[in-house]
């Protein structure tokens, strides 16, 4: 553990540092930043107004396109002269959302990785290879400065070039990978068709996060590269990586409560649920300087497990997102997350962990296609074992999603594979409306 002290506070005196703490952000925001004043007021709020935690449920939520309205740095709370670092996560729509860091940021950022490297043990002894892509995304920087705080070896090589990431793996002996859940079984695959022997790796551990994966993928991403795998979880909005992460138990995800408070709605009404209950997650950063986020609608759909870790860590837990409230797919008015098919892909098991959801309309009624990549072997196979197949996954993807799907095997390699965030859907109705 990176910090037992704070990692392992007893609830009580985490919760009064989080009163104080949060305190202090609101008055802050509310002080340097005029949008949340006018919030603020509209809602006829006063940052005196903050007496218990239980009072943050009375303040506006922000949302993205508070980002965007603000765009670049409207939402800043220091000058530009303090901020140190830029950030900018690419909107599928228009201008980017930008967020900036202050030095004392930047350290808490660090401070935060640190703990997620640290649930998989991470000591100066290790040899970390961040594969996240570097640049405007948080994901290579923000895992680069934690592993650096830590003491450990970075290899900062960012995405791509999967033979070099295998090469340098060996040579530079890595014991933590640092990727994509989809990317971690791209370079588990290179490794298999290479032919090289698991043997000649030191790889112990992965951190992959930034989307969504099931306790399916892990298991696969385990066997084929025999490592624990844990899934970590932030956004840049909040600060990046380092939110949140799983520890060895692998039973959901510990916040780090003492920089964000979580809180788990429902997406509808916005009322505040219940630990146990699923919903949207929230989030407030307490810390932050530059760029604090008050009541943050994440879209990611979770829910918050409050019951104690045997790990030891106080921290409460969220669940392993599922989805989210935007891209989850709706057809034929039914929810549908790329999870649940994935899910029962891997379950099945006859097939490659290689999967696009493409839908599409047919004289007004959504259609559902999962393409699927078969093995090599498997593609050759006579007719009647890849229609057994075809029928075997359309279903058990139809009993669990309740909706008709219509399944294609492919051959292998015919998906386009990522070196960042997996692309699981192809929704041509989007086209049709352009
Ligand atoms: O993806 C930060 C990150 C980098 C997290 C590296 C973990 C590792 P953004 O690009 O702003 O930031 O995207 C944030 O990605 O709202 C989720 O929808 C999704 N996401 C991130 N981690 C997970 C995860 C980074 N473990 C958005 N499981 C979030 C599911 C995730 N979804």
């Amino acid at each position: 553990m990176w910090n037992p002290a704070v990692e392992t506070m007893p609830r009580e005196q985490l919760r009064e540092l989080q009163l104080q703490r949060l305190k202090e952000t609101v008055r802050r925001a509310y002080e340097k930043v005029p949008f949340y004043r006018e919030k603020f007021k509209a809602s006829g709020f006063e940052p005196g107004d903050i007496k218990s935690l239980d009072d943050l449920a009375h303040l506006p939520f922000t949302f993205k396109d508070d980002l965007r309205n603000n765009y670049p740095f409207g939402l800043f709370a220091a000058p530009l002269k303090e901020i140190v670092r830029i950030h900018a996560s690419s909107g599928t729509t228009g201008k980017p959302t930008v967020v900036g860091y202050t030095r004392e940021d930047i350290a808490t950022w660090a401070e935060v990785v640190a703990r997620t490297l640290g649930s998989v043990n991470t000591t100066p002894d290790d040899v970390v290879q961040v594969a996240y892509g570097y640049g405007l995304f948080t994901g290579g920087l923000g895992l680069h400065y934690g592993a650096e705080k830590l003491g450990a070896t970075v290899i900062p090589i960012s995405g791509g070039n999967t033979k070099r990431q295998i090469m340098l793996m060996q040579d530079f002996g890595t014991t933590v990978l640092c990727c994509t859940p989809s990317y971690a079984l791209y370079i588990a695959e290179l490794l298999r068709e290479s032919g090289i022997p698991r043997e000649s790796l030191r790889l112990r551990a992965g951190l992959f996060g930034a989307e969504p994966w099931s306790e399916n993928m892990r298991r696969e991403i385990e066997e084929k590269l025999k490592i624990d795998a844990i899934d970590i979880y932030g956004l840049s909005e909040i600060i990046g990586p380092g939110v949140a992460s799983e520890c060895l138990c692998k039973n959901g995800l510990h916040i780090c409560e003492d920089h964000f408070i979580p809180e788990i709605i429902d997406p509808a009404t916005g009322k505040v649920l219940p630990p146990g209950e699923q919903g949207e997650l929230v989030f407030t950063t307490i810390t932050k300087q530059g760029f604090p986020v008050i009541r943050y609608r994440t879209r990611d759909i979770s829910r918050l497990i409050d019951e104690p870790c045997p790990c030891g860590r106080t921290h409460i837990r969220m669940a392993r997102v599922t989805g989210r409230t935007d891209d989850m797919l709706i057809i034929r008015g039914v929810n549908v997350f790329p999870t649940q098919i994935e899910s029962v892909l891997l379950s099945i098991g006859q097939t490659e962990p290689h999967y696009l959801l493409v839908v599409d309309r047919e004289k007004s009624l959504d259609t559902l296609e999962v393409w699927v990549e078969v093995s090599e072997a498997l593609f050759r196979d006579e007719v009647k074992g890849l229609e057994e197949l075809e029928r075997r996954i359309h279903d058990e993807i139809e009993s669990v999603l309740g909706i008709s799907v219509k399944v294609k095997l492919v051959e292998p390699k015919t998906i386009q594979r990522s070196e960042g965030k997996a692309k699981r859907v192809w929704d041509k109705r989007d086209l049709l409306k352009s």
